[in-house]
Order: structure tokens, then C-alpha cells, then sequence
């Protein structure tokens, strides 16, 4: 199947190209899923991307949450994850001002050199994606910033409001690959949907095929009425890496996600 037929709007409004790769890699594996890593070693990792790898349209990393992180073998992981045509997402959820931003991409993690895809507050205004931006252009690559309007977790405190405004400054914004949208609350993912348009993508976490609250304030919602309310990409953590068999359940995942993009 062809990504223009089964993005439609999305597709032709989505112009970033970050926005297209994803969609092509979606089609390519029939999967909306972004695999949350939460792995705290570089050998649970590895075993992680080999079990999940084909059904996962992109991979989601904490980097510092790696005890035995080092360079090599990150860039070896980097490499892996390339391998299985997955994008490189990583949750830094940066918030600082431009230029720190921009300097935060370099240091010992430096993010620029093999992230596809990156996560900001906007709370210090809008010129933290000018700083994400540059950091990329600064290695000679490209890539998307996803912007939190809403979160997942209990009390947060991104309210509708604050998110009107993030919505606002972010589909004017070129750099901007999307939104994280509460993927737990469908009714508020569709509003922020309306809000975006089809211009920008929804990335949303807080999904689980076992709906209800999760850890230390974590709450979930059902996959398939994430996508139909606007999600477009399912981002899923312990219901695929805590599961006794990680590889059927990133299936699962990937066949609710891919359906409900063919619903929807
Ligand atoms: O609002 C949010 C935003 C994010 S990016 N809520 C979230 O849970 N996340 C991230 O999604 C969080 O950092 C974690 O890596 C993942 C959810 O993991 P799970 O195990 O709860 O599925």
C-alpha cells in the first residue's frame, strides 16, 4: 500500500520531511508503534530491539537512563536499530532556552549526531526549536521536534490552555514534527486533533491493550481508540517490554495500531 493512500490528509499536509520518513516506515512494517526502551543496560537493549525490531516503527530512548552506557557501544546500537529501518527517537523533553538547547544536543550524549526525533517543552517559548534545529544542522542532519501539549500522567499540569498555545506556535513552525498527545483520555486527544489540524503529527504514550492506571501516577488508554481519535503513532513501553514474551506483544501492537489507521 502506498503512504499516500493510507495517511490521506496527513500525507499531503505533513511536509516535514521527518513527518514522511515515518509514514513510509509505518507502511513498510504495518506499524504505528514506537517502542518506549526503558531498558537500564546495553545488553537488555540489544535484546530488546532484536525481539521487537520488525514490528516497531520507531524506538524511543532515555539515553541517561543507561548504567554501562559508552559511546561505542551506543553508536553500535544506533546502528542495529538503523538496521531494522527503525527511527531514532530520543525523549530528552528538553526545556531550556534556545542556545542551552542547542549545546544540550552536543555534550557526551550528543544527541544531534544520532537522534531522528526529539522531545520539547515549549514552555521557555518558541525559540527552543530554532536551538534543537541548528544542533542537527550543526552535525550536517535533519530532524523533528515533538512537542508536549498534553502528558499521560496524573495531575500534570499542560492545561488545555497551555496546550491552545503550544498548538498555536507549533503548527506555524517548520521545525515541528508534531505534538505528544495524552494517549490515555481519547476524548482529549480528539480535541487537541481538531486543535492541529492535519498539518502536524500526534505522538501519544499512555497506551496499554491493558486500559487503567499504571505506575506512580501513569495512566493508560485502549490503542486502537488512540489512533481513531488522531493518533499516529502509538508509543508503548512496559505493555511490550515488560510482558514475559516481548516480540508477540509488539505484534499485537502493531496489528491494533496498523487496523485502526486502516479504520480511521
Ligand atoms: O506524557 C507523557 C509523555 C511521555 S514522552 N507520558 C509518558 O509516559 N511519556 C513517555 O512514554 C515516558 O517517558 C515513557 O518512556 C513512556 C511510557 O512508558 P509506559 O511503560 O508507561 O508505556
Amino acid at each position: 500500500m502506498q503512504p499516500e493512500d493510507v495517511w490521506g490528509n496527513r500525507w499531503r499536509e505533513c511536509t516535514l520531511a521527518m513527518a514522511k520518513r515515518y509514514m513510509t516506515v509505518a507502511c513498510e512494517k504495518q506499524s504505528l508503534v514506537c517502542l518506549a526502551a526503558d531498558r537500564k543496560t546495553m545488553s537488555g537493549l540489544f535484546e530488546l530491539l532484536e525481539q521487537v525490531g520488525p514490528n516497531i516503527a520507531a524506538l524511543k530512548t532515555h539515553v541517561d537512563l543507561i548504567d554501562d552506557w559508552t559511546a561505542d557501544e551506543w553508536s553500535r546500537f544506533c546502528v542495529a536499530a538503523e538496521r531494522y529501518n527503525l527511527l531514532i527517537f530520543e525523549d530528552r523533553k528538553f526545556a531550556d532556552i534556545g542556545k542551552i538547547s542547542r549545546s544540550q544536543m552536543a555534550g557526551i550524549y550528543d544527541i544531534r549526531s544520532w537522534s531522528n526525533i526529539v522531545t520539547a517543552h515549549l514552555i521557555s517559548g518558541p525559540d527552543i526549536v530554532d536551538g534543537l534545529q541548528a544542533a542537527w544542522q550543526d552535525v550536517g542532519r535533519q530532524g523533528g521536534v515533538l512537542l508536549l501539549a498534553q502528558m499521560s500522567s496524573r495531575g500534570n499540569l499542560l492545561t488545555s490552555d497551555y496546550c491552545e498555545s503550544v498548538v498555536a506556535k507549533g503548527v506555524v513552525s517548520a521545525g515541528v514534527l508534531g505534538f505528544i498527545g495524552n494517549g490515555s483520555r481519547p476524548e482529549e486527544l480528539a480535541e487537541l486533533r481538531n486543535r492541529v489540524g492535519d498539518g502536524k503529527m500526534i505522538w501519544t504514550p499512555g497506551v496499554n491493550l491493558a486500559i487503567g492506571d499504571g505506575e506512580m501516577g501513569q495512566r493508560y488508554g485502549d490503542p486502537r481508540e488512540a489512533v481513531l481519535a488522531g493518533s499516529d503513532c502509538i508509543i508503548v513501553g512496559s505493555g511490550i517490554h515488560r510482558s514475559d514474551n516481548p516480540a508477540a506483544m509488539a505484534k499485537q501492537y502493531a496489528e491494533a495500531s496498523w487496523n485502526a489507521l486502516l479504520e480511521r
